[in-house]
């Protein structure tokens, strides 16, 4: 099965806490703080691998979490930091955040990187909270803890040249005559069932191929495989319009032409105006010179004609050759233009206080950081917390806010008498 899309959850590692401790020397009953610092969390991080092809990997295991951090030890003992985890995709993998459906990145190069979460800081030990006034603090920083997030990854080929056309008309014969990609080849409708990439030469040039499985009236609707793999040629510079000019299954060659560049503009307008060329294929087969010279006719200047036959070889050389001279014309395919989603950490100082009935509530990620730092029975930290509500103007908002000596305030789900 191809699996072009899927959906996944990531977690970056969560900080390791910071630790409270006191060098022992013998003999004396305590000395200096030496509580060491929790390890980073690890970060998740995607890279392009051009070796891949399908998602198929990522539709099976859907939960990838990146290591802890180690919590800090005694005698300033760092704790480790947890593993990143690396997540490779194929190029082309459009990532989005499943919930607000921003796109993260587009991993369009070979070894694009980008880290998509990054893990939690560790808390700081005791040691770090000592200085001149303090010298034996009780308290210790816990972790930065993460936030799972659910995002969706969606492989839309990069390839220079996209093959279209009827089944059976003979576009993974093409593939497979003009570059080393070996796909599936049969003669019957709908062999090909998934894109299929290869890389031509030509002289000391190259340029990469897609075919998509084959296309047929309604395909744009969802006929046949439908729009399933239409996308897989959005992203390609110019398409080959494979043609079965024997009429060998009985349809009109030129009919054939209509109803495939019908499909592609309800698909989409602006891939029925990239530029196309024709491979007027299985011109081996009696009778096809006949059909040919009369599907040229309609055609008339409205596309060039390559007359091939993919079985024999015939025209090859010269297909490749006209793809090269629109190819060298055409800008390079270019990545995604979008407003780069990132997830952000929570903006570290915010705070908003709002009044419920008579009672103070601040809440805001500046409350979150100061619970992990605060151990609240504990004076020195207890007083940093007051030091903090006064230095981040949280007392003078209060008190404008016309709380007075009486009052109740909550903090991070604590509640205070609110002191002056
Ligand atoms: N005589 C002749 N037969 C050809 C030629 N090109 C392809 N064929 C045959 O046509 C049949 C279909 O070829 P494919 O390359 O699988 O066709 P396709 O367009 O990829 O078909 P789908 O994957 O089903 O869309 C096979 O039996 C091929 O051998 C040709 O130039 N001449
Ligand atoms: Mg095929």
């Amino acid at each position: 099965m191809f699996i072009d899309r899927a959906l996944i959850t990531i977690k970056a590692g969560d900080g390791g806490n910071g630790i409270t401790s006191f060098i022992h020397y013998k003999g004396k009953v305590s000395g200096g703080p030496d509580g060491g610092d929790g390890g980073k969390g690890g970060d998740v991080i995607f890279v392009a691998d051009k070796t891949l092809t399908s998602l198929a990997d990522y539709y099976y295991k859907t939960k990838y979490v990146a290591g802890n951090g180690e919590n800090g030890g005694p005698k300033d003992c760092f704790g480790k930091s947890g593993e990143d985890i690396v997540l490779r995709v194929p190029l082309g993998t459009v990532i989005k955040d499943k919930e607000t459906g921003g796109i993260i990145a587009d991993m369009f190069t070979d070894g694009q990187k980008k880290v998509v979460l990054v893990g939690g800081d560790g808390g700081k030990g005791n040691a770090k909270f000592a200085n001149s006034r303090r010298h034996a603090p009780h308290f210790s920083q816990t972790g930065e803890k993460t936030e799972a997030k659910k995002v969706t990854l969606e492989l839309k080929t990069i390839a220079d040249v996209g093959l279209v056309g009827f089944p059976n008309v003979g576009k993974s014969t093409v593939l497979s005559k003009i570059t080393r990609a070996r796909p599936k080849i049969a003669n019957y409708h709908f062999t090909t069932l998934s894109p299929n990439l290869g890389v031509a030469d030509y002289y000391d040039n190259q340029f990469l191929v897609a075919d998509i499985p084959g296309l047929i009236e309604g395909a744009s609707e969802g006929a046949g495989l439908g729009t399933e793999f239409l996308r897989h040629i959005e992203r390609t510079r110019m398409l080959v319009h494979v043609i079965d000019v024997s009429g060998v299954e009985g349809r009109d060659p030129y009919d054939d032409y209509l109803k495939i560049n019908a499909e592609l503009k309800n698909y989409s307008p602006e891939l029925a105006k990239r530029k196309q060329i024709i491979a007027a294929n299985k011109l081996d087969i009696y009778g096809a010179e006949e059909n040919f010279k009369e599907f040229k006719k309609k055609i008339g200047r409205k596309h060039k004609i390559i007359e091939i036959s993919a079985v024999t070889g015939k025209g090859l050389d010269t297909l490749k050759q006209a793809i090269y001279d629109v190819l060298v014309k055409l800008p390079p395919v270019k990545p995604l233009e979008f407003e780069e989603f990132n997830y952000v950490k929570p903006e570290r100082l915010s705070y908003e206080i709002f009044k419920e009935g008579e009672t103070f509530v601040v809440v805001g990620t500046l409350v979150e950081v100061l619970k992990r730092n605060v151990v609240l029975d504990d004076m020195n930290s207890l007083a940093y917390f007051h030091k903090v509500l006064r230095d981040r103007g949280i007392i003078a908002e209060l008190r404008k806010m016309g709380a007075t000596d009486k009052s109740t305030v909550i903090i991070g789900g604590e509640e205070f008498e609110f002191v002056d």
